[in-house]
């Protein structure tokens, strides 16, 4: 089925997802939601998609929720509906696909947008990108996840700084703070994210797919269970035709090639 508010590119086994409502920073709307949701549905079953790149048509990244089309009085809006039906499934569905993702930041995320970018595995970022937690200046709270990533990337300080203020954080303190994995020109930003994503698409699919929980998992569980969970998966993966293959690639001094078995 076709998308309205999405723009989708598949390319050597790299598939862009951009949000397509430029004139409003890609202002996320329930429509949009859904699309999003439905995108990353396919793209988890896609054979022909190893790596996903989200990013934003135009000049924003994402603006957040559509702050014009979640209007009416406050007590009329049931929020924690619209968080539980349009948000949280989503971000659990990026943040937990089976193949690596990668925002590619091109400007402004803010809100739920932030949200959005820090859901994916990596964020590279054009000069022109920039970040904030806006909630606080609409008297809200973190929410879609924000509070779940920020502080595991930047530390809880840093997050409190951002989550108190709702302040603009630029691109290169971005990069200092750890928020983005790479900071580039917006005419190189494509160039840059595609040599990350090809170089993903080209890995070992398995590997990587396990790699993405272990280390999820390491990052929030003591020490002698995240060995366990290690030797679980490297069990698995030494298994695989794939690491077999590799090793032989190695001795002979060629490239190895992954076919994800
Ligand atoms: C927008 C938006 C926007 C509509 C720019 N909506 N039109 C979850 C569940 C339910 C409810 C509530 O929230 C949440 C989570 C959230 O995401 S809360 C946070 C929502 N987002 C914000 O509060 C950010 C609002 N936007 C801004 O502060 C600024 O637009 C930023 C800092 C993002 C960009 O500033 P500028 O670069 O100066 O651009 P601009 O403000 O001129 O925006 C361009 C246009 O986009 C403008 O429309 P116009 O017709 O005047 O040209 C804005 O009204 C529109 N726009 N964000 N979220």
């Amino acid at each position: 089925m076709a998308y309205q508010w999405l723009l989708i590119e598949n390319l050597d086994q790299v598939t862009t997802i951009a949000l397509n409502r430029p004139q409003n920073l890609n202002a996320l709307t329930d429509e949009l939601l859904e699309e999003l949701q439905r995108a990353f549905r396919e793209v988890e079953r896609d054979p022909a998609t190893r790596v996903v790149v989200l990013t934003g048509q135009g000049r924003g990244f994402c603006s957040g929720q559509d702050l014009k089309a979640f209007g009416g009085e406050p007590g009329d809006r049931d929020i924690g509906h619209h968080l539980d039906r349009f948000y949280h499934p989503l971000m659990q569905r990026i943040y937990r696909l089976e193949k690596p993702t990668i925002a590619m930041v091109n400007g402004v995320a803010a809100g739920a947008g932030m949200s959005l970018a820090l859901a994916c595995d990596m964020r590279v970022a054009s000069s022109q990108a920039r970040f904030s937690q806006a909630f606080v200046k609409i008297g809200l709270v973190p929410d879609s996840g924000s509070s779940y990533f920020l502080p595991r990337l930047i530390g809880e300080s840093r997050a409190l700084e951002m989550a108190l203020t709702g302040a603009m954080v630029d691109a290169e303190t971005a990069l200092r703070w750890g928020l983005v994995n790479r900071l580039t020109t917006p005419e190189n930003l494509v160039e840059e994210t595609r040599r990350l994503a090809h170089q993903l698409a080209s890995g070992a699919p398995l590997a990587e797919a396990w790699i993405k929980r272990e280390i999820r998992h390491g990052a929030t569980h003591p020490l002698e269970e995240a060995l366990e969970c290690e030797k679980d998966f490297q069990i698995l993966a030494a298994a695989t035709e794939d690491h077999q293959s590799a090793v032989q690639a190695f001795f002979d001094k060629t490239p190895p090639v992954f076919r994800g078995r």
